[in-house]
Order: C-alpha cells, then structure tokens, then sequence
C-alpha cells in the first residue's frame, strides 16, 4: 500500500488512545492510521502573530504527525466563522443559524491557500492524498493548482444538503466545483450520496456516469457512499476491561435497580438534545407508573463554546433539565443526571453497557458512532434497546434492529421509551443480533479499506486506459 498522507482541520491523533474524549473522526482515523503508517497533517491548534508556514513534526501513537500554526484572524474567519457557522449549520439543514459572511469565505479561501503550500513539499509522488471533511473542500483543488497530479480522496464526515438548501450559500456552486479535483470523494450514506448526485447533476450540469461517476468539464470523480464505523474489537474489548467492569458497576449500584436511559452526545445543536429532552418529558408526564423506574443519564462535553449558537443551546438545556427535574424530582429520585464532561472510552463502554436504553436521537447527523459504540458495548445474552433518529446517517445500516424515531416528535420518542422498557429479553436479543453483526462487519478498517480501495482502483484503472 502507498504512504497515506491525511489531512484534517485538527489532527487529534491522541497521545495515548484511551485518553478521554475525542471527536468521532479522531477515533476514526487515530485507528486506520494505526493499521497503515504515514503522516497526519493539520493545523496545530495554535497561532501565531505572522503566518510562517513552518512544520512541527511529531510522534504520536506510532503515526507521523505535521503540523501547522494559524493566525488568530485565520481561526475566527475559517474556522469559528465559515466552517461552524456557515457551512456546519447549513450543512445540518440550519440555515436560520448559518451566517454568509464574505469574510468567512475569504479566510475560508486563505487557509486553504496556506495548508496547501505547506503540505505540498511533503508530498512523494507515489504517496496517496485523503482529505477530510468540510474545513477542507477546496484543498484538492488547491493542491492541483500546485502541480500535484497523485491521487486524491475526499471524505465527508456530515451529510450533504438538499439542493435547495445548499443553494442559499453564495459561493454553492464554486464550492461543489472544487470536489471534481477529487478521484474518489465518499459520503456516510446513500442519502448523502444522492443529494450530491442532485446538486453536481442540476445544479453544475455534471454529467452521470456509470459505476457511480460523474464527469464535469474534463474532471471525472468517482462519488461512492462509505458508512464510517467503530474500530469493534478494541471497543469490546474495552466493553470487558477492569475500568469499563467497575463503570458498570458504579452505574448499577447507583440506579437502585432503576432502568438506566443513557444518552452521550458532543454539546450542539444538531445532536437534537432539547428535543430528547422534551420527549422524555412527555414520557414522564403521561406515564406516572414508570417515573421512578427510570433516569436518563445525558453526558453532553461542551463543544465551539466561542460560537454563539452553541452557548444558548447550553443554557437552554441547562434551563430545561433544570425545569425537567423541578417538577418531576422527588427526595429519593431525580429524572435526569445531566453531565457536561468527557470520560475514558473504557469507561463510557461500562456505562453504555449499563444503560437498558441508548437514546441517540439526533435532528440530522452524518452517521453517528455512539449509536454503534452502543451496540457494541452490550452484554450478548441481555442487551439494552437501542433508539435511534431516522435522520441519523447511523439509520441506513442499524434500521434493522434499533427503534426508529422522528426526533422532533415528544409523542413518538416517549412511545418508543415505553416499547424499550417493556420489551423482551428475546426481542431484545433479536433487535441487537442483526446490528452487532453490521458493526462488526463494517468498521473502520472495512471504511477505511473500502475508501482507499476506490482511490487505489481509480490508479489502475488510468493505468489500464493508458
Ligand atoms: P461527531 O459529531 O463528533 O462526529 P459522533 O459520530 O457521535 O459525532 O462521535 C462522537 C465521538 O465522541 C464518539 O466516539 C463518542 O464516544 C465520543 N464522545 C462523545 N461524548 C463523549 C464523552 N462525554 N466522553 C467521551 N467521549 C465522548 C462527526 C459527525 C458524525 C460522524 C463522525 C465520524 O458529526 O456524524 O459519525 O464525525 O465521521
């Protein structure tokens, strides 16, 4: 296999993989660069004064690690502006919280110009080239416009929008452009797949293709759906550790042989955590005979805390388990334990495990790993019920087992929590069977291979034509 070069916004390879929390493409690709070698590049987390363009090398968890510095300004225009608040409330079909700012499209522009001056010296020409998610469309192009010809890969961690919303953005159709300097470019779904096919065909004339192509002007990209997974066997393994035993533990001795509903999400907005909460309201209110036999635990890490939006969803879920626990709370009982921290994979894996519910009910989500870190943390002779939205990415493969549910109906999710609570420990076993196998089956080695299978394919296949 050729060197993998992966670029990223922040390359959070962890020190040390078992080191608290992580965003769910850190997990992802921390692993699939432990199984391949090569170099992780991104910016540093840092800034300085004057942009300098020099390199900080490093060795992180047996992966090469370069990084970058950025200016403050780069930060406040690419990062906090264009990509949190343009293109990651567009992109969850929020355009009441997206803000189209020239400004952010320039710095958006910039700091793509300078990660590709930067990484393009590191760059053999045999070496395969995959870029990731939103921070970074136009970076192939970029590349190209440096003389760059190897292969080149896209991955989109979050969903790609209808074609009439995407069409609010000022600069869509430039920015869609820019994905055809790619060879393969992925997405989680099939329905992601499809808007893009909807948006590249109407919107920029690309023409269609077989074997899932689409040519524009003389660029051909192969576009394919690659649904993410969980590296399984370390998380089962994880599931079975002392740390992760003593979690479950802890969690049973504290439910006083109540039902535990475990919800573990980053704090934003797209994870419909206000609507979770309101549905479990519901079922509070119109099921009094189950009040004290459950609780839901909601771990919720903050997240872009210098962003607006994410500061009032924080306060309004604060006001909302405030009120939640106010009116329902008795002295021996509170209806909602609502943490804002991280914790050790282990030890979520024993919590997970402890809970008779996973609630994942995001509004819209790429894929959504805790949903799958779920299934793969329960006990095979006695699992707990997954629920799950149907607007999560997650939905297409785990639909077959989980509890599906329209997050934005209080009605359907307390409906759904009652169906968990009184169901067999056969159909509970028969929900969870079909989903672990999915799990195991398509992971993060089988995501990574099916992306760079594609890339590598789209070589040989030019080296065939030639
Ligand atoms: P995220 O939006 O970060 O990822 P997700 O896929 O659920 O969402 O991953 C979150 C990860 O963080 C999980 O591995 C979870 O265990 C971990 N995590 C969350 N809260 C934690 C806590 N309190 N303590 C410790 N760990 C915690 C984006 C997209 C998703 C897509 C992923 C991967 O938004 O749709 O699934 O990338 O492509």
């Amino acid at each position: 296999m050729n060197r993998l070069i992966i670029i990223s916004n922040r390359v959070s390879a962890p020190k040390d993989s078992n080191s608290g929390a992580q965003g769910g493409l850190a997990v992802a690709l921390s692993a699939a660069l432990r199984e391949n070698g090569g170099i992780w590049f991104g910016w540093s987390g840092d800034t300085v004064e004057q942009f300098t363009g020099q390199i900080n090398f490093e060795r992180r968890s047996g992966v090469t690690v370069a990084t970058v510095d950025l200016e403050e300004h780069d930060i406040e225009e690419y990062y906090e502006g264009y990509a949190n608040r343009t293109l990651w409330p567009l992109f969850h079909y929020r355009i009441d919280l997206a803000e189209y700012e020239r400004e952010f499209a320039g710095g958006y522009q910039r700091v793509n110009h300078r990660f590709a001056d930067t990484v393009r010296p590191l760059i053999d020409p045999e070496d395969v080239i995959w870029i990731q998610d939103y921070h970074m469309f136009p970076l192939g192009q970029d590349l190209r416009d440096r003389g760059c010809n190897n292969r080149i890969g896209f991955f989109l961690h979050i969903p790609w929008p209808p074609r009439r919303l995407l069409n609010t953005l000022p600069e869509a159709a430039d920015l869609a452009k820019t994905l055809f300097a790619y060879d393969v470019i992925g997405f989680h779904t099939q329905e992601w797949l499809e808007s893009f096919r909807d948006f590249a065909t109407q919107d920029l004339g690309a023409e269609l293709l077989d074997g899932g192509r689409l040519k524009l002007g003389d660029r051909v990209v192969h576009a394919l759906a690659a649904p993410i997974g969980i590296d399984c066997k370390e998380f089962v393994e994880g599931a079975n550790s002392p740390t992760a035993r003593l979690a479950y533990r802890q969690m049973r001795d504290s439910s006083n042989g109540r039902d535990l509903i475990v919800g573990v999400d980053r704090l934003d907005y797209s994870k419909g955590l206000e609507e979770r909460f309101r549905g479990y309201e519901r079922f509070l209110e119109t099921h009094p005979e189950e009040r004290k036999e459950v609780f839901l635990l909601q771990i919720a890490p903050p997240s872009r805390a210098t962003v607006e939006s994410y500061q009032k969803i924080r306060s309004t879920l604060e006001g909302l388990a405030g009120h939640i626990n106010g009116a329902y709370s008795d002295v021996d009982w509170t209806p909602i334990r609502y943490v804002n921290q991280g914790y050790p994979r282990d030890q979520l894996a024993g919590i997970y495990r402890a809970a008779r519910i996973g609630l994942v009910t995001p509004l819209r989500d790429g894929m959504n790993l805790v949903a799958k870190e779920y299934v793969a943390a329960q006990d095979p002779e006695d699992p707990g019920v997954l629920i799950l939205s149907r607007f999560a990415g997650a939905a297409e493969q785990l639909g077959n087992g989980a509890v599906l549910v329209n997050p934005y109906s209080a009605e359907e999710m307390s409906d759904a929590i009652v169906q968990a609570l009184r169901m067999s420990r056969d159909e509970r076993i028969a929900r969870w069977r079909p989903m672990m196998d999915n799990v195991e089956q398509e992971d993060v080695i089988w995501w990574r291979k099916r992306f760079t299978d594609a890339l590598l394919d789209t070589a040989k296949a030019e080296t065939a034509a030639a």
